[in-house]
């Protein structure tokens, strides 16, 4: 793809609303999965709340999706920074990027069950958007 080409390309993405990263594929941020839907996504042992496990086998999944040249490290190429990501610092490592999720599943765990319900889900993220990130 020619320079000029990408970058008519990306303003058009820009004036249509669509700021996703040229390329970029797989699940999408756990963050931006409507709450009415994150457990029915993650929750593959069907107990109805998403476990340690679950999350971090999803956030590895994005992360290998995300890592185009599987260089098991996420640069500011493969993943633009967006609102609602983890982290915002470039490049990312695989064990940076879960331990990250480790230390949002732990906030987000209020009980301390291991396991997140959708009630839990949903107070952190109301955590998260009051400014606490
Ligand atoms: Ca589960
Ligand atoms: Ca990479």
């Amino acid at each position: 793809m020619k320079p000029v080409f990408a970058l008519a390309a990306a303003t058009a993405a820009v004036l249509l609303g669509s700021v996703a990263p040229v390329g970029a594929k797989g699940p999408p941020p756990i963050g931006s999965i409507p709450l009415g839907e994150v457990i029915a996504t993650l929750d593959r042992n069907g107990n109805g709340c998403i476990d340690l496990e679950e999350g971090r086998n999803y956030v590895s999944r994005r992360f290998h999706a995300l890592d185009r040249n599987d260089d098991d490290s996420i640069d500011a190429v493969e993943a633009p920074p967006m609102a609602g990501e983890t982290s915002e610092s470039r490049p990312i490592a695989l064990t940076d990027w879960q331990d990250a999720y480790h230390a949002r599943f732990d906030a987000f765990d209020a009980d301390r069950s291991g396991c997140l319900s959708l009630d839990e889900i949903k107070a952190g993220r109301s955590a998260a958007d009051a400014g606490g990130r």
